[in-house]
């Protein structure tokens, strides 16, 4: 298996030749991680207060911040850093947009930008309980914003200033992961999709698709020998390069690595150009019934 593509994504705003958006799309359907290696998010001296000062809430692990509001949330910045701040998250997040469109153009009618998120802690030593320990491998799903079979797009900046590298551990394919755990998965309780919305705990109905890729993540998060001897590969991004996944298909674990800019955008499934290797479309394969 291949984990890889490298895109040398040409420098400005010049357009991407046809053959490189198709090649790109085809890769991140299956599964691979596109690498932009000289494609970096730009960043001024001006913007060191970011480096040094404390920017986090007691007990967040991010900052992260709505393109659709203006708003952010997590920090403890004020003043001067609090707009440097806000700068370069609303310049991140265009800066994103802007990556995404150029190279992905038939993905442009069905994304929807989500949650823009800075990660200025050290992975490596951040103490964190497994649930939420992003050092395992696993798949991303969000449990109080089901997405009902769409697509979790991530594209990511390394831009620690030192020159440090992010590293990252890389899993099996879907299907292999989907396979192992899916027959430990049950059904979740009668109505308690209705019981969630109810209680606000999700924004919109948890489907039976969003059920098992939750617990997926939780078997795949909680079992030690998967953590060890699944097939795996290491990846180090230098600083001022940009990468690109589906998260919730790539099996994926932040090891070591400060500073990152991510954004998150959710894509219609039906803008693939391959629906066969999703995860829902592979989960009723295998489940021999619809999950949405
Ligand atoms: O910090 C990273 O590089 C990725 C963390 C991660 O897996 C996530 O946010 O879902
Ligand atoms: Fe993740």
């Amino acid at each position: 298996m291949n984990y890889i593509e490298v895109v040398d994504l040409p420098p400005g705003q010049s357009p991407v030749v046809a053959e490189t958006c198709y090649r790109s799309a085809e890769a991140l359907e299956a599964g691979q991680i596109l690498f932009l290696p000289r494609h970096g998010f730009p960043l001024s001296g001006s913007y060191q207060p970011l480096f040094s000062s404390p920017i986090l809430h007691r007990g967040s692990k991010t900052v992260s911040y709505s393109p659709s509001t203006g708003k952010l949330y997590g920090t403890a910045s004020t003043r001067q850093s609090l707009s440097l701040l806000e700068e370069m998250m609303k310049r991140f997040a265009i800066f994103a947009q802007k990556t995404v469109t150029r190279l992905l153009p038939i993905y442009r009618t069905g994304l929807v930008r989500a949650r823009t998120s800075f990660r200025p802690i050290e992975i490596e030593t951040r103490p964190m309980p497994w649930r939420k320990d992003d050092k395992r491998l696993h798949i991303d799903a969000f449990p109080s914003s089901p997405i009902q079979g769409n697509r979790i797009l991530r594209l990511f900046c390394n831009i620690n200033p030192a020159g440090q590298t992010h590293l990252w551990r890389i899993g099996e394919p879907f299907e292999q992961t989907a396979r192992r755990f899916l027959p430990s998965i049950k059904p979740p309780f009668p109505f308690s999709s209705a019981a969630l919305m109810l209680t606000s705990t999700t924004k919109s109905r948890r489907t039976f698709y969003d059920h098992i890729m939750l617990c997926l993540q939780d078997r795949m998060k909680r079992d030690q020998r998967y953590q060890e001897e699944a097939e795996q590969v290491k990846v180090e991004f230098p600083a001022g390069s940009t990468w690109l996944a589906f998260t919730d298909q790539v099996s994926h674990a932040a090891m070591r690595g400060q500073y990152q800019l991510e954004q998150t955008f959710l894509l219609d499934i039906n803008r693939l150009h391959d629906q066969s290797t999703a995860p829902l479309i592979v989960l009723e394969r295998l489940k021999g019934r619809k999950l949405v």
